[in-house]
């Protein structure tokens, strides 16, 4: 049974996944129980001093589920979980998965204006923490959204003694077998978040049937097996650490995950060669630090096979630059939490990895390239990317109107962005045509930011767009019109974090203008004023 307000596939496609055996009805719950049974002792994930192997990973998320059932969460509950790079994270996920709970990942850089929307939107019933050392004061954050979230009945946090007040995670750990519960491939799994173009973020509903697929065709198109060795330098909650094929794929494959909490040169370097990783995923910007750290670090990275980027464009320059200086192949990874992933395979000629984002996982996934009037362009041609498949959602969590503007009536997804084919048939990303900012990986939905600034008094009008960076690729610029009093930026930006928004939305740069320049029918022209930014930049440079 589907949740209540997630759409699902047509019957004819659900018969087609299943018989062609994308869909084999496998549990999250289950591979981990079948992942102990054969790798039982091998360690699973690594961080820092501690380890766990599949036995123990098995027995924690049983007892774990045994103690959040005791608390009332049940199959269906949404349970908001906002954890960084810990062996806790896996314990809470695989405990929810048991008991069919559905983990709503946050990110750990959301802040009260995110959890409380992801609480309050899905109606959850816990909200999972960590306790203090995580470099901020989520117990206040969760004490706000509790007083508020009339469905948040818990709060809980990991680490000992947590001194909080709320419940500590390691109190629930119960050795009595939880009740069992029925859970089936069809069911939804967990809740990714979209980057989101509106005003508000999306949920996206992931199936046990759709992601474990997903990391099957993952771990093919990555060589994952029981010798993988996979650092995750990025946060695990985002779907491409999570699933592409991330920790979960190499859960999934018998190999090994090693978290690390930062992403930096002076962090990851020694990891890779003290733990011999042989896979890991970045976003640019890292890729960038890394390529630069190197010049200065000596480690040993022989045993590094794979270099994954993605989450935004990688420039061919910097793609070049990868072999020669970590001796290991680069993987250029397209993806997005609603589903399709593309990646440049292993052994590709060198112009593909480089000038390309690579091609569909899988060979049900079906990529449609349009023009404005939704026609299909010339092969070659740029247009926007739509797309279908057994692991890409037919829709957003109770989102029916806009559900009805994201997807095609045939169920296809509009992704956003601009892409044209090679005549090898690779996906190259040229653009998007959503109202969204990529700051370097990170997803930004300007009218979310946009209506956050609506609410100051001193002003009118403001409109979001993106501003070239050689760093992140796109920062944001705000262009606001006041209305009498014209507040200082440092001022704006607190305000923005007093509203409790996370803090890569705000703003990088905000310029003043008496109007905005608008299209032929009377819209802002967010284009022009792309053009505008730039050409104040240049300027400046002269
Ligand atoms: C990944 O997922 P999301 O949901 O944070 O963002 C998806 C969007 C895409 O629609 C595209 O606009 C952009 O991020 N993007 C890229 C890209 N990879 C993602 N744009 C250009 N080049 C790339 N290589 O970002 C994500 C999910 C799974 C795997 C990898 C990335």
């Amino acid at each position: 049974m589907m949740l209540s307000g997630c759409s699902t596939w047509p019957s004819d496609f659900v018969k087609k996944y299943k018989d062609s055996q994308c869909w084999r009805g496998e549990t999250f719950g289950e591979m981990l129980r079948e992942r102990a049974n054969l790798y039982g002792k091998r360690i699973a994930v690594t961080a820092g001093d501690h380890e766990i192997s599949y036995l123990e990973l098995d027995h924690r998320a049983d007892q774990l589920a045994s103690g959040l059932q005791q608390m009332g969460i049940q199959k269906g509950n949404r349970v908001v979980v906002q954890l960084p790079n810990t062996i806790e994270f896996f314990e809470v996920c695989f405990a929810l998965f048991r008991l069919g709970a559905v983990p709503v990942l946050a990110l750990p850089t959301h802040r009260y204006s995110e959890i409380s929307y992801f609480c309050g939107f899905t109606e959850a019933v816990a909200y999972i923490i960590p306790g203090s050392g995580a470099g901020f004061d989520y117990a206040s954050l969760a004490t706000k959204v509790q007083e508020e979230a009339a469905s948040l009945k818990h709060v809980f946090v990991t680490g000992e003694g947590n001194g909080s007040g709320f419940t500590s995670l390691a109190d629930l750990y119960d050795p009595s077998p939880m009740v069992e519960v029925q859970i089936s491939g069809e069911d939804v799994a967990l809740f990714q978040l979209s980057g989101g173009s509106t005003g508000l973020p999306k949920f996206i509903p992931r199936t046990h049937n759709d992601y474990i697929y997903s990391l099957r065709m993952s771990n093919e198109v990555c060589q994952m097996n029981v010798d993988s060795v996979y650092l995750a330098v990025l946060p695990v909650a985002h779907n491409f650490p999570l699933s592409s094929p991330g920790v979960l794929g190499t859960l999934y494959a018998g190999g090994r995950v090693v978290l690390s909490s930062g992403s930096s040169p002076d962090e990851a370097f020694p990891l890779i060669e003290k733990e011999q990783v042989t896979i890991t995923a970045m976003v640019p910007p890292i890729a960038l630090i890394w390529l630069e750290g190197v010049k200065t670090r000596t480690f040993d990275f022989s045993s590094l096979k794979v270099m994954q980027v993605g989450g935004a464009k990688f420039s061919t320059e910097m793609a070049k630059r990868v072999k020669p200086a970590f001796g290991c192949t680069l993987q250029q990874v397209f993806g997005m939490a609603e589903g399709l992933v593309n990646y440049t395979r292993l052994d590709d000629p060198d112009h593909l990895i480089h000038e390309t984002q690579g091609r569909p996982m899988s060979s049900f996934d079906e990529l449609r390239i349009v023009d404005e009037e939704d026609q299909e362009v010339p092969q070659g041609e740029a247009g926007e990317l739509l797309t279908r498949g057994p692991y890409t959602i037919r829709g957003y969590y109770k989102a029916e109107e806009h559900n009805a503007r994201s997807f095609t009536a045939d169920g296809f997804y509009r992704t956003g962005d601009i892409v044209r084919l090679s005549k090898e048939g690779y996906i190259i990303v040229e653009g998007r045509n959503k109202d969204q900012i990529n700051r370097g990986g990170e997803k930004i939905a300007a009218e979310e930011v946009e209506n956050h600034l609506l609410a100051h008094p001193d002003l009118l009008d403001v409109s979001i767009v993106s501003m070239p960076d050689s760093f992140l690729g796109e920062r944001s610029c705000a262009f606001m019109i006041v209305r009498e009093n014209r507040p200082a930026p440092s001022e704006i930006r607190r305000f923005l974090q007093d509203r409790g928004l996370a803090a890569y939305k705000i703003p990088d740069r905000i310029e003043y203008i008496d109007q905005f320049p608008k299209t032929p029918l009377g819209k802002v022209s967010k284009k022009m004023l792309r053009q505008m930014i730039v050409e104040k930049m240049t300027l400046k440079k002269v």
